[in-house]
């Protein structure tokens, strides 16, 4: 393989040596954690449109990013030349998944016909690559969100060409979902939501959506593309409001259409901040609800209320999103940690594109680390175990089994005094639950 980056293959180098490292601290692949080795439980994908394409503008800002294929002009070269970039990428940073939007690869041309042309050409390459690197695809998914075309919406644009254009657009895209052998294919409405209601049929489109998302749905089958389905969540941004919102929301649309047999969810870290949610909240939800699909590695910032698609090193948020994963056994049964995260506009050295995947591995892989732990040892279940310890007999026992009714509830309760209600609640030491997880995070990470 050419050496096309400037920079060694990643290894690990133990946490043993304080100071600045050049290699992973807590990321070692096929250390066994939990029973898997780390790269099983944590499944990392580079995506494609940050990590090669974005050139790193912010809404005020034009981009600031040097990449070493920029000496490509003719934008077909360049998308050619990118492949080759991107495979030594992912060889030296040790990943082992992939994720792509069409309109990632190649450019478009003037029909859909000459796009698609263009896209082929790219994914040939990329699937010669998949032969001798072994690298997957963890989803591919279609930028339907970008062109003007989409300007209100795809499959919820009020203009019938566009949704037609639209299932054009997928029935391609899944077929090559089917070539690379993607283990998920993703659905982001980035524009399937509103700017007014004033001038929205609401439900009108909300019917559309579901009716893309099922004939998707059927042509993968038809076609023997058998990847799991997901939907991203996010509450806004392009749109003012996205009929995905957030998780709950999302499920409720899943069961109003049918959809929750087929589908999933693909959750985002700055998609719950914008959502009002942790990532964490997000996680429960979906996991309580069966439908944990797969997740997008990235946070936000407290500061600034933007999708910033920062690279996750917030530890403390990285444990809790990983208590979730290890509570569910895994990140669905084909789910990974695709970074779909970008460096800080000050940021634009193409090195900076393996720092940040570094500082987003390492984050996720020792929150692995510590969630594991806390998990071993029955710290939170013995907690919240204690905690509903009321319903597992007496009355308790009764509200859950059906036995009790308003009419046995009022008796048991009616001449409970004010004392007697406050014993019988507990306080929660919460601080006390904070100190232990801290000390978990430093001690888990100090073995
Ligand atoms: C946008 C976003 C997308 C999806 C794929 O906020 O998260 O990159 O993940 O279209
Ligand atoms: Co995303």
């Amino acid at each position: 393989m050419a050496d096309l980056w400037d920079f060694n293959k990643v290894n690990y180098v133990g946490n043993g040596n304080l100071g600045t490292g050049d290699g992973f601290h807590y990321y070692n692949p096929d250390e066994i954690i939990g029973g898997k080795k780390m790269r099983d439980w944590l499944r990392f994908s580079v995506a494609y449109w940050h990590t090669f394409d974005q050139r790193l503008v912010d809404p005020f800002g034009d981009g600031t990013a040097i990449r070493p294929y920029d000496k490509y002009t003719d934008p077909m070269d360049q998308a050619l030349a990118k492949v080759d970039y991107a495979f030594e990428f992912y060889d030296k940073l040790g990943v082992d998944y992939l994720a792509f939007h069409d309109r990632d690869l190649a450019p478009e041309g003037d029909t859909l016909r000459e796009t698609n042309k263009n896209l082929d050409k790219v994914v040939d390459k990329i699937v010669e690559y998949q032969k001798t690197s072994g690298m997957k695809v963890l989803w591919n998914t279609a930028n339907m969100f970008t062109n003007p075309r989409f300007v209100s919406g795809a499959a919820t644009s009020p203009y019938a060409d566009i949704f037609a254009y639209s299932a054009a657009q997928l029935k391609h895209s899944l077929e090559i979902g089917k070539r690379v052998g993607a283990e998920n294919y993703v659905f982001w409405g980035g524009r399937e939501g509103y700017e007014s209601l004033w001038n929205t049929d609401m439900k009108r489109e909300q019917e559309h959506a579901a009716k893309i998302f099922h004939l998707a749905k059927d042509y993968a089958t038809e076609i023997g593309f058998d990847a799991q389905m997901l939907l991203e969540p996010k509450p806004k941004e392009p749109t003012t409001h996205q009929y995905d919102f957030d998780a709950a929301t999302t499920i409720a649309f899943m069961k109003e259409y049918d959809l929750d047999k087929d589908f999933k969810l693909n959750l985002e870290g700055n998609h719950a901040n914008l959502a009002g949610h942790t990532y964490q909240h997000e996680i429960r939800v979906a996991r309580e609800a069966g439908l944990l699909g797969s997740l997008d590695a990235n946070q936000g910032d407290k500061l600034i209320g933007w999708d910033i698609d920062e690279f996750p090193s917030d530890l403390y948020e990285a444990v809790a999103a990983m208590y979730e994963v290890v509570e569910d056994g895994g990140i669905g049964p084909h789910g990974g940690l695709n970074f779909d995260s970008k460096p800080r506009r000050s940021s634009f050295e193409a090195n900076d594109l393996l720092y940040a995947h570094m500082v987003g591995m390492d984050t996720f892989a020792a929150g692995l680390r510590i969630a594991t732990k806390m998990k071993e040892d029955h710290v939170l279940e013995n907690l919240v175990t204690e905690r509903y310890s009321s319903y597992d007999s007496g009355i308790g026992a009764d509200i859950e089994s059906g036995k009790a009714d308003f009419k046995t509830l009022e008796e048991y309760s009616m001449d409970k005094t004010q004392a007697d209600l406050r014993n019988a609640t507990h306080s929660d030491h919460l601080e006390q639950v904070k100190d232990t997880i801290n000390h978990y995070i430093i001690d888990a990470l100090s073995k």
